[in-house]
């Protein structure tokens, strides 16, 4: 069809790349780092990532598309110093399988400069996972390597905060959904309160994802939460942001 023949195209010469969104300290203002984010060809059905994921995972391609938005990643990366992280999505479907191979991941990373420990792969919490032990061991499998591990879209899904520990993660990004306008929600400010404590206690850090206005960039950094993302402070690009928190804060 139409669309397999699309989708075959895209993986065969590698038509989609990356974009990055930076990944703030709400202290300074200092970028920690970038997220990497996919894109299939302009004006193409698949260059929405979600419609790339979605169709890769149906038609059993899921791996492939996987293992090339990983390289993808890494190969567009930028990094003015050794300490940036780059933050890459991981399906929820890949941690079910102990073979999930790295592939070129470690060769991609020496090429630029970079080791395991710039690295933090995003777990969506939005599908639930499977086989949780299965999923743990294979986290623990990365950790041992150096790699970091985040839990996206915290506080939208089904998780515990238990299950959440177990995973050991570095980072815990809170959904988008708990950021928009929490200052004028009590029940966000006490449900991301709730993520503050949790984390700290555990020794995580705490991404505030999908802050688009002053409000909420000071209401967050109030609340000591330690990283921000979102519109307000660089939207995903192709090149370095800048970013002067003293000047947004005015
Ligand atoms: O960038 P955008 O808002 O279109 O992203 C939509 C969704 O697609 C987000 O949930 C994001 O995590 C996901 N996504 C973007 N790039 C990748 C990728 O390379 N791998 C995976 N698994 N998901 C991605
Ligand atoms: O699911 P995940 O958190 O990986 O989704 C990341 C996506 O969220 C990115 O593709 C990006 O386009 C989108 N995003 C990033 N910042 C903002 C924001 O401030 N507002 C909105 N609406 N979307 C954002
Ligand atoms: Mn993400
Ligand atoms: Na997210």
């Amino acid at each position: 069809s139409f669309f397999r023949e699309q989708f075959q195209q895209i993986l065969q010469h590698r038509l989609i790349h990356s974009v990055y969104q930076p990944i703030v300290s709400l202290k300074d203002g200092v970028i920690a780092g970038y997220e990497a984010l996919t894109r299939g060809p302009e004006n193409s059905p698949f260059q929405s990532p979600v419609r790339l994921f979605e169709y890769a995972e149906r038609e059993g391609l899921l791996y492939s598309l996987d293992r090339l938005a990983r390289e993808t990643a890494i190969r567009g990366s930028f990094f003015s110093k050794g300490r940036e992280l780059l933050f890459i999505n991981i399906p929820a479907a890949i941690l079910q399988d102990p073979q999930f191979a790295s592939g070129k991941t470690m060769e991609l990373l020496q090429a630029r400069g970079l080791t395991p420990g710039n690295v933090v792969f995003e777990i969506t919490e939005r599908s639930s996972i499977e086989d949780f032990s299965m999923a743990k061991q294979v986290l623990e499998h990365y950790r041992r390597q150096g790699y970091r591990i985040a839990i996206d879209d915290a506080g939208a899904g089904y998780s515990s905060l238990q299950a959440i520990a177990e995973l050991q993660p570095d980072f815990i990004k809170v959904d988008r959904s708990l950021v928009q306008d929490i200052h004028l929600h009590k029940t966000k400010e006490y449900i991301m309160e709730t993520f503050v404590t949790f984390a700290k206690k555990l020794h995580i850090e705490v991404i505030a994802e999908g802050i688009e206005c002053i409000e909420e960039l000071l209401h967050l950094t109030r609340m000591g939460v330690h990283y921000g993302q979102g519109f307000l402070l660089g939207r995903p690009g192709l090149e370095k942001s800048s970013v002067d928190i003293g000047m947004v804060k005015q």
